[in-house]
């Protein structure tokens, strides 16, 4: 091949690739690394990299001072077909050491090896002190136009698209901890607008555990590993933690939602976002009001059971980031629609008697609907983990006219620690100038040098007022769109260490929420408070947080003292009895089905009439089947992506059966400890078990012709969300009827009211 023609070369090994895609060993489902199927001897004639996978966007290339550069993205990637040095110089050799002879010593004057060794040595920074496990995309925001009475943001005008990189997380683990913990999960946007970068930092609950940023270090050192042992990891269940939340009582609000079904979400696509606080916007003519973000997930609010995320922890630690990039890449984008609950701007700063500065409380959406302002959708995977997800940096400050701040004590503290944190983390004062972060927006800012400065800037004169550089930057006038810092009155006061008297009420909105739960709902809450309080050594602990349930209601902590074999307390405050908000719950509606999984159980040896057909209506449905089988390769011509070795019931949100498989050879719990010790004598035994999980953990499963066997087998036939029919159609557009309500808890009535 021709290596003085790299763009033919590559176009030649991306054709070559395309043709094996046809393959039909080649599975055609999501998640295959790579943008061209691998040959399997190594190939040897040089072109230039191959181009990112269909479904990888990057960022935009923007100079460090924002100008569009018109380059593609690949820009920024490798280039050319051979191997060189940092300095671009070629390379024969990667794989010896430059030496005395072929037995040695190794020679000092080796740059190659010391360049290649050192930067090595120096891959790591530091991970974020909180949410260092996490998960991105790009995307689009297109504004409906419905905020401009309120706000004079640019980018939430009627039709405005503005690009947008998403990074979900977790708040306790490190990078490596598993995605499915209990805990609350990050929500951050980043919203390139072409009046300055706006970042909405946000949670998947609306509510956080302190009402002053002080204490955020407290929190935080509670719910990390303790630090002898450096256990547990990602975990709420243990000591340190309910020993701060049931000393710290304004925490028990958080607290609950950790505790629900919201602390253990189906996927990021399936999260609700908050942005806690309340902010102050300003429109056209200068108005104020105040208000609270919200994201709201076009395919509902839907969560694991704890068992499944348990599991999960092991079978797919990266079980949400998979999630993500897979839905993605099949073309099922993730979308939610952008939110406003609006307040007036009053002195007081409260709505129907809710302090709006105090970040333990909500405004119920019954008191206050989310007015939609605009839709986001995720439609491109980042190409390098490193360079997006890992130095995109976030920070509440990042704010476009029109949006400013209120005094919420705990935003006041975020404003200082973003970019505090940021100058270790990313290493020095100019990480906006990272590729990810660069702004959309022309960038003068007479800030100068530090560590990897990436700009050139010009002129003599960063410093106002000047001449030298003829004036320039000049102070935008009132008709040039600047920041607005609304001049909110400051009240004369004392200086002081305190809260306003209303942040008291630690009690009376955690009440709300139980009030506002489905009976499965209490049910997995009572279950979460006893497992992570069954997992802390200390009996104080455990009463004392008994304590405080007894102030939530008295047939939560009597549940919860059941199982943790202690008398249930008395309540030390008077129980109020709120108006239940039924926007809480996220039981009990109906949601598209789009990117989830379906697992089809297949026998290769019968009943495979109809799987190609069901596997392409799955398709069709924007969704994603997996061939679960008893060995790899291809069953009536079909890939397999599972056997009953690797797959777990995990994976699915649904189960077909189109046959009943005999026991493979390697059903045996020597071999995969799965099989169990009582092998069935008909059906393979790790079909039973995914059947008997999917059962569990309430999923619809569906059978249809030898599969209806299996059910018998198993004991579910017969019960609910478990469906036969004469055919595979049949059958999945019942399944699929099922799907929408997310789980069949039919299966389990609460014993709760
Ligand atoms: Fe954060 N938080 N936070 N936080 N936070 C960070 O910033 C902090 C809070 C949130 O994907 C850090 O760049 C303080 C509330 C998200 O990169 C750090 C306080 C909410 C992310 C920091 C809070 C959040 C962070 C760590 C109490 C929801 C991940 C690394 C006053 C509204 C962003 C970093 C990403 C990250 C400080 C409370 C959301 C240390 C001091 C409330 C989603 O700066």
């Amino acid at each position: 091949m021709d290596a003085s023609k790299p763009a033919k070369a590559v176009k030649d090994v991306v054709e070559a690739a395309a043709g094996k895609v046809a393959d039909a060993l080649t599975p055609d489902v999501p998640g295959a690394p790579g943008s061209a199927p691998p040959t399997v001897e190594e190939p040897t004639t040089p072109h230039d990299p191959l181009p990112p996978k269909k479904e990888q966007g990057a960022p935009e290339t923007r100079t460090p001072t924002g100008a569009a550069t018109g380059a593609p993205t690949t820009a920024n990637g490798q280039q050319g077909a051979f191997l060189t040095t940092a300095q671009g110089a070629r390379l024969r050799d990667t794989d010896h050491s430059l030496k005395a002879g072929p037995r040695g010593p190794v020679l000092l004057q080796d740059h190659h090896l010391r360049e290649k060794i050192t930067h090595f040595d120096h891959e790591r920074i530091p991970e974020r002190v909180v949410h260092a496990r996490g998960a991105g995309a790009h995307g689009v925001f297109e504004a409906y136009g419905t905020a401009e009475g309120v706000t004079k943001a640019g980018f939430l005008a009627k039709g405005r698209t503005t690009n947008v990189f998403v990074r979900f997380s977790t708040v306790l683990g490190s990078r490596g901890s598993a995605d499915t913990v209990r805990d609350t999960r990050g929500f951050a946007t980043k919203f390139y607008t072409d009046e300055g970068t706006f970042d909405l930092v946000a949670n998947n609950m609306p509510v956080f555990f302190i009402q002053d940023a002080i204490k955020f270090p407290d929190i935080i050192h509670a719910g990390k590993p303790h630090p002898d042992r450096e256990i547990p990891q990602a975990q709420s269940a243990h000591d340190t933690f309910w020993d701060f939340v049931s000393l710290h009582t304004e925490a028990q609000h958080h607290t609950i939602w950790n505790m629900s079904d919201r602390g253990i979400p189906r996927s990021y696509r399936t999260m609700e976002g908050f942005g806690v606080h309340t902010f102050r916007l300003v429109n056209a003519a200068g108005e104020t009001a105040l208000a609270k973000f919200h994201w709201k997930p076009k395919l509902g609010v839907h969560s694991l059971t704890w068992e499944e995320a348990q599991l999960l922890g092991g079978v797919d630690p990266d079980f949400h980031r998979r999630d993500l990039y897979d839905a993605i890449e099949a073309g099922a984008f993730p979308e939610w629609e952008l939110g406003l609950q609006v307040f007036p701007d009053t002195p007081e700063e409260t709505f129907a008697g809710i302090d709006l500065l105090d970040p333990t409380k909500i405004v119920p959406e019954e008191l206050a609907p989310v007015q939609p302002v605009g839709k986001l959708t995720l439609n491109r995977t980042p190409t390098n983990f490193f360079a997006e997800t890992e130095q995109v940096a976030f920070h509440v400050g990042h704010l476009p006219p029109g949006i400013d701040v209120t005094n919420d004590p705990l935003l006041q503290g975020r404003l200082f620690s973003y970019v505090d944190t940021q100058l270790t983390r990313l290493g020095g004062p100019n990480f906006s100038q990272i590729p990810i972060n660069r702004p959309h927006a022309p960038v003068n800012d007479m800030l100068r040098d530090g560590f990897h400065q990436q700009a050139v800037h010009a002129g003599v004169a960063p410093y106002r007022p000047n001449s030298l550089d003829g004036g320039n930057p000049f102070p935008a006038g009132d008709t040039d769109g600047a920041f607005v810092d609304v001049p909110v009155t400051v009240t004369e006061a004392p200086k002081v260490r305190a809260n306003p008297v209303s942040f008291d009420d630690h009690y009376s909105q955690v009440r709300l929420f139980w009030l506002s739960m489905s009976p499965v709902e209490k049910e997995h809450i009572i279950r979460a408070y006893t497992f992570e309080l069954g997992k802390c050594y200390h009996q104080a602990i455990r009463e004392r947080q008994l304590r405080c349930l007894a102030n939530i209601d008295p047939v939560l902590c009597a549940e919860v003292a059941t199982g943790l074999g202690l008398p249930a307390p008395e309540p030390t405050v008077p129980l109020v009895d709120p108006a239940p908000s039924p926007a809480l719950s996220q039981v009990g509606r109906q949601w598209p089905a789009d990117g989830r999984t379906v697992g089809i159980v297949v026998d290769p040896t019968a009943g495979l009439d109809d799987v190609d057909e069901v596997r392409r209506a799955v398709f069709a449905a924007g969704m994603v089947p997996l061939l679960v089988a008893p060995h790899g390769g291809l069953v009536g011509g079909l890939p397999v992506q599972r056997t009953f070795a690797t797959g777990r019931s995990v994976e699915f949100d649904v189960l077909l059966l189109a046959g009943a498989p005999a026991p493979a050879p390697d059903a045996s719990p020597a071999r995969d400890a799965k099989a169990g010790a009582a092998a069935s004598a008909a059906v393979d035994p790790r079909v039973l078990l995914l059947v008997d999980e999917c059962w569990r953990h309430a999923k619809a499963i569906g059978a249809w012709g030898a599969g209806v066997d299996v059910l018998r087998q198993a004991g579910v036939a017969g019960t609910p969300g478990v469906v036969t029919g004469g055919s595979g159609a049949e059958v999945l557009t019942a399944v699929q009827q099922l799907l929408a309500a997310h789980r069949v808890w039919e299966r389990f009535p609460a014993s709760v009211a």
